[in-house]
């Protein structure tokens, strides 16, 4: 089972109170209060963790409390802090408060810690209390309490491809083959019902990217049609859309409307998915009819198209270099270089080129006197 948002509430632990006591010792008259301070409260933590995958953890326990901190004690003694509840989150976890609606902040890192309540600060011993004029204060603080809430945990997985398409497209099929990820294949649709992250590794350039096979799209999905929008959010932090068309048309559908059909769901869902860079795999190039429903439908979009087929695993290689290239910025041709940097023995810049350099010299000149 696979959750991804949840509702919990949770409370901090309370301080633990400061103690009033006098030191009573053989031979040592009037020994002084010796109360000690009650121990912090046990805060309520989010912690990070690659070790876990989605929220099902806090949809079975939504209740969690972290421990009250030790009242302080005789003889100088400071109470313990109180034991604080650490809930391991997976990596993309969005928090808001759930009644006032504020967002509380995101947890992104391994080992990032989210605090979601603080504990209450343990009250002062008597020993604080002393002054010249009181010297036996019978006053002791009690702990504050801790602080309590109810908040929606939401994940993003975080991937940095993310594959959209209608289902039966070869979704999974392609992350089965590029990836460590193993999503279910079968030839009806919605067969993903949960968004999967898989790694592609490149061994020989010492890579490794996501990528996030999330369940099918269809035509009124922002109607709730299918699954509905509700696994896009998986996708908005993509930094590279894949959309992935069944190009052979099995399911009796024309790759041209999929593809506009998928991305008015986009738009509908959030526009700035729209922004993003993306990609088209042709899928099912091995059927015969891929190749002329290709044809048109490059005619119709302008956009840039990979011809893959997942079942012969043809174009599978190059799809997963251009993705590579595509997510780290890599392959693009360098910047020309200025003029001023060219080599002593370059040929000599065109008429224009040098007249700009001569008036370009006199300036450069001027200011480095300037700053001697
Ligand atoms: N002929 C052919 N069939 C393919 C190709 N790629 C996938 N298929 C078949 O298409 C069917 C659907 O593949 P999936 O990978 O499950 O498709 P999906 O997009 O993940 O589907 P959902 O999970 O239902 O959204 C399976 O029967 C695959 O064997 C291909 O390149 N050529
Ligand atoms: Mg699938």
């Amino acid at each position: 089972m696979f959750v991804d948002e949840v509702v919990i509430k949770v409370r901090a632990g309370d301080g633990g109170n400061g103690c009033a006591s006098f030191r009573r010792e053989k031979f040592i008259p009037f020994g002084g209060p010796s109360g000690g301070d009650g121990g912090l409260g046990g805060d309520v933590v989010l912690l990070g963790s690659h070790d876990v995958n989605n929220l099902i953890d806090y949809k079975f326990k939504p209740h969690w409390d972290a421990g009250r901190g030790e009242n302080g004690r005789s003889k100088d003694q400071n109470g313990a802090g109180g034991r604080p509840a650490v809930l391991k989150v997976p990596l993309g976890t969005v928090v808001t408060n759930e009644e006032t609606g504020a967002a509380l902040g995101e947890v992104t890192q391994e080992g990032q810690r989210l605090v979601l309540c603080k504990g209450g600060t343990g009250g002062w011993g008597n020993i604080h209390f002393k002054t010249s004029t009181n010297r036996a204060p019978r006053r002791a603080n009690p702990g504050l309490p801790g602080e309590h809430g109810v908040f929606r945990l939401v994940l993003k997985s975080i991937a940095d491809v993310g594959l959209v398409g209608y289902p039966n497209a070869g979704k999974s099929s392609l992350t089965n083959h590029l990836t460590n990820a193993h999503p279910k294949m079968a030839p009806y649709p919605f067969t993903t019902l949960q968004p999967q992250v898989g790694v592609i590794e490149f061994p020989d350039r010492y890579e490794r990217i996501t990528l996030a096979d999330v369940p099918g799209l269809i035509e009124g999905a922002h109607e709730n049609r299918g699954l509905g929008h509700r696994f896009l959010r998986h996708i908005e932090r993509c930094a590279l859309l894949l959309l992935i068309i069944d190009m052979a048309g099995v399911d009796g559908r024309s790759p041209e409307d999929d593809y506009k059909h998928l991305l008015a769901e986009l738009k509908l869902y959030d526009p700035a998915l729209l922004k993003k860079p993306r990609l088209v795999a042709a899928n099912k190039m091995d059927l015969p009819e891929a190749a002329a429903n290709l044809r048109s439908f490059r005619r119709k979009h302008k956009v840039d198209v990979l011809e893959i087929s997942c079942l012969n695993k043809e174009g599978l290689a190059a799809l997963q270099l251009e993705l590579l290239r595509r997510v780290r910025g890599g392959g693009k041709p360098a910047k020309p270089r200025p003029a001023a940097r060219k080599p002593a023995g370059a040929k000599a810049a065109p008429a224009k080129k040098a007249k700009a350099a001569a008036k370009a010299k006199p300036k450069v000149v001027k200011k480095t006197r300037k700053v001697r």
